[in-house]
């Protein structure tokens, strides 16, 4: 039975994938930090009926992986594990750099150090082409303007792609285009556009507060993300890998199919920081802009084209941008009304 190692398992991607790689008959382990929230339902549940172990470690700590790779032995490891807001990283380099890249760093080096076989999967991301215009794909040049785009892009270039090329390590990275689920952390734009309209629908007047609602990404479903992470490790060679859905739409898009699943209709007044979105029916304020959530430096479209993961590995996105919406609309309506009759 193969043994994965993932980083990052209380986060989306880590649920989806250690339920992935159990259903495939994989041992699974998790290193998990401590935080206060502790972790989240969906991995505690799968821990309880011994689907899955979890190791206290964190990335920041060169101990603790080294006592989980020694303890585990993987086969695979996959690295998931970061400061991943885009947003905040402009407000703690450090913290970001820390994790990104030093912690992948230590990641991979005690790893070949306990086995030069072993497959390693980094959670690369299309922020690294950054101000690329669209189209982008795997030759696509790295043009990153954040903290987080750019210790993810130095992360890829010194040790997967630098490990692989200089030592022949099992070393790919996935450079994933935006992937939601209900799932999602709820800092995320399109998890706080469910949420927020959401509870707009079940009598809250508070309007949602965004910022950037031009900006165009290319989002599919996580589930059929990490579908990817496994293919791209399973493969007989080691390589990089676009997956995205090649569709882009503007946050703006966003809040509209949202409100639409909603049967909010939205109309728009006034422009820039000033602009707001209105429920036609009620003439209630649904949408304020709020420049804190504005970023110094911003990625304005994002569009992947993963067709050499298509030719290579098979694979293909499953789920739709209207089928993605409409099931966080879904989730979130459905979580929000037992918490607030409670
Ligand atoms: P996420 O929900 O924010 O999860 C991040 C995970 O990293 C959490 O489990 C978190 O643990 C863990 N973590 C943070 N700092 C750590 C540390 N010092 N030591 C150990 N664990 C630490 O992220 P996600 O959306 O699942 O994304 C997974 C990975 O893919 C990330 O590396 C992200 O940058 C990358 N990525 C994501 C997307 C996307 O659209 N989702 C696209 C491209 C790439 P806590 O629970 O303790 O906070
Ligand atoms: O949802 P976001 O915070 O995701 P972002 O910045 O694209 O990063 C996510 O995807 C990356 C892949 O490309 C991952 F690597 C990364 O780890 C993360 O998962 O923001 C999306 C867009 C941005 O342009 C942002 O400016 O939405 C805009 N936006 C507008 N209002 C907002 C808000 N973003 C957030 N988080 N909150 C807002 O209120």
């Amino acid at each position: 039975m193969k043994k994965a190692l993932i980083t990052g398992i209380t986060g989306q991607d880590g649920s989806y994938l250690s339920e992935l790689l159990i259903a495939k008959g994989y041992e699974v382990y998790g290193l998990v930090r401590r935080t206060s929230a502790g972790v989240p339902d969906v991995i505690e549940n799968l821990e309880r009926t011994s689907k899955l172990t979890l190791v206290d470690g964190n990335l920041r700590d060169l101990g603790t992986i080294r006592n989980a790779l020694d303890k585990i032995k993987p086969d695979e490891i996959y690295n998931l594990a970061a400061q991943s807001h885009v947003g905040v990283s402009f407000n703690i380099p450090d913290e970001t750099w820390e994790i990104n890249y030093y912690g992948l760093g230590r990641v991979v080096n005690e790893a070949v150090k306990a086995n030069k076989n072993i497959r390693i999967y980094q959670a690369s991301t299309s922020e690294m082409f950054g101000s690329t215009s669209p189209p982008q794909n795997e030759d696509s040049p790295f043009n990153p303007v954040s903290p987080y785009a750019e210790s993810k892009t130095k992360a890829h270039q010194d040790f997967i792609r630098g490990f692989r090329e200089r030592y022949g390590i099992f070393a790919c990275s996935g450079i994933l285009f935006n992937h939601e689920s209900p799932r999602r952390g709820k800092q995320f734009v399109t998890r706080k556009i469910t949420r927020g309209l959401a509870r707009i629908k079940l009598g809250n007047k508070e309007p949602l507060r965004l910022g950037n609602l031009e900006s165009r990404r290319d989002w599919g479903f996580a589930r059929d993300y990490v579908e990817a992470m496994h293919l791209i490790l399973s493969h007989k060679k080691p390589d990089d890998y676009v997956i995205a859905t090649g569709v882009s739409h503007s946050v703006r898009d966003f809040v509209k199919a949202a409100a639409e699943a909603l049967d909010i209709d939205i109309i728009w007044e006034g422009a820039g920081s000033k602009e707001k979105g209105i429920n036609k029916l009620t003439g209630d304020v649904v949408i304020e802009i709020d420049e804190k959530f504005y970023r110094p430096r911003e990625v304005g479209d994002l569009v992947g084209d993963a067709s050499k993961a298509r030719k290579i590995l098979g694979w293909k996105p499953e789920v739709s941008f209207a089928e993605l919406v409409k099931m966080m609309i879904k989730a979130d309506y459905e979580e929000l009304s037992r918490y607030l009759k409670k």
